[in-house]
């Protein structure tokens, strides 16, 4: 059995590729989704790629990767910056976790400097585009191997 990777990510990044093309990029999630599918299947990895608006819905489903999940890649969009209980969540979860964002934040308003998530993650890619999910993933591999 592939070892499982949750990709999750969280508020408005349903709107990927729709509006904001100058600090997101033109990709839609569904691009990415399936970039990272390709790159899982070289990789030998399956992986579950979720979004929600709703910060409940991503505590469930990293609950849900504590029952079946190796790793994380987490891109907790604008929760990053406000949301204890998603570290507490992550906290309770044992595999390695990657933190992605599209935009690098550090060169964006000072409210965004600042992410709760990582004081959990493993690592964090920013201001790499939508390829951050991809050496996000690459990143999460290595570190299951
Ligand atoms: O750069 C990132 O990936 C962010 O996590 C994106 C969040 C933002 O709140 C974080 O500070 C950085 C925003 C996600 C909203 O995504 C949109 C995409 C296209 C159009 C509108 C929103």
């Amino acid at each position: 059995m592939p070892k499982l990777v949750y990709i999750l990510n969280g508020p408005n990044l349903n709107l990927l590729g729709k509006r904001q093309p100058d600090i997101y990029g033109s990709e839609t999630l569904d691009d990415v989704e399936g970039d990272c599918a390709a790159l899982a299947a070289e990789l030998g990895v399956e992986t579950r790629f979720l979004q929600s608006n709703t910060e409940g819905q991503i505590i469930d489903w990293i609950h849900q990767a504590r029952e079946d999940g190796a790793g994380i890649v987490i891109n907790p969009a604008a929760y990053t910056h406000t949301s204890v209980a998603i570290l507490d969540a992550l906290n309770a979860f044992d595999g390695p976790v990657i933190e992605v964002h599209i935009s690098n934040v550090h060169k964006r308003e000072g409210f965004r400097h600042h992410s709760y998530v990582s004081l959990r993650a493993d690592g964090v890619i920013a201001g790499c585009g939508t390829e951050g999910y991809r050496l996000a993933l690459r990143r999460i591999v290595s570190l299951l191997d």
